[in-house]
């Protein structure tokens, strides 16, 4: 008997809470149903290929271990470059995803596996390549504008563990970025 009246006084808040918190909301204003956990992970794991390579890659790949970019740096594979100075190299995307898509990475990793790994040791190098993006965006013409992106891990869609920052440009960008 006491059993039932506490569930019905427990049900009895709970409906006024839920009109209380309907109240609340903005006129018109509908609230997203929040998906279950489950649901949840299964929406993100259907999204872009690129977004599902990038976790293959971050599940299987050894991280530390020398990366494409190694090559690329040593001029063991060919690479179109628009910048180098003795620290910093700059070549274009072999996925370009605008009319420019240049990487700019340092020639020493030093663990810059990506920006998450990013330590006092590095403010000098990190302050290099911003620098080179400037340079490489002028040489580009990018007079217009551009946009650097750095993606980093699984979420970020990193697939290459050599930091490097993506010089987009040569069309109109969109806001937000998927
Ligand atoms: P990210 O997904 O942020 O890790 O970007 C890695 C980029 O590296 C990707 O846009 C494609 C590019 N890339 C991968 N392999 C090569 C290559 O062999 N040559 C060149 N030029 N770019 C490459």
């Amino acid at each position: 008997m006491a059993t039932r009246a506490a569930a019905a006084t427990l049900t009895a808040a709970t409906s006024s809470l839920i009109r209380r918190s309907a109240s609340l909301r903005p006129h018109g204003l509908r609230v997203p149903r929040r998906l279950p956990p489950q649901r949840f992970v299964r929406h993100i794991a259907s999204s872009t290929n690129e977004e599902a390579a990038a976790k293959a890659a971050a599940a299987t790949a050894d991280t530390e271990g020398p990366t494409i970019f190694d090559k690329i740096i040593a001029k063991e594979i060919p690479s179109s470059i628009v910048y180098e100075d003795d620290k910093v190299l700059a070549f274009r995307d072999i996925n370009p995803q605008a009319p420019v898509h240049v990487l700019v990475i340092p020639k020493v990793r030093d663990g810059l596996t990506g920006l998450s790994k990013a330590e006092p040791r590095h403010v000098e190098i990190l302050g290099q390549l911003l620098c080179a993006v400037k340079v490489v965006a002028e040489k580009e013409g990018l007079a217009n504008g551009y946009r650097v992106v750095i993606n980093n891990g699984p979420e970020g869609c990193q697939s290459v563990y050599h930091l490097h920052l993506h010089v987009l440009g040569g069309r109109q960008m969109k806001w937000p970025a998927g």
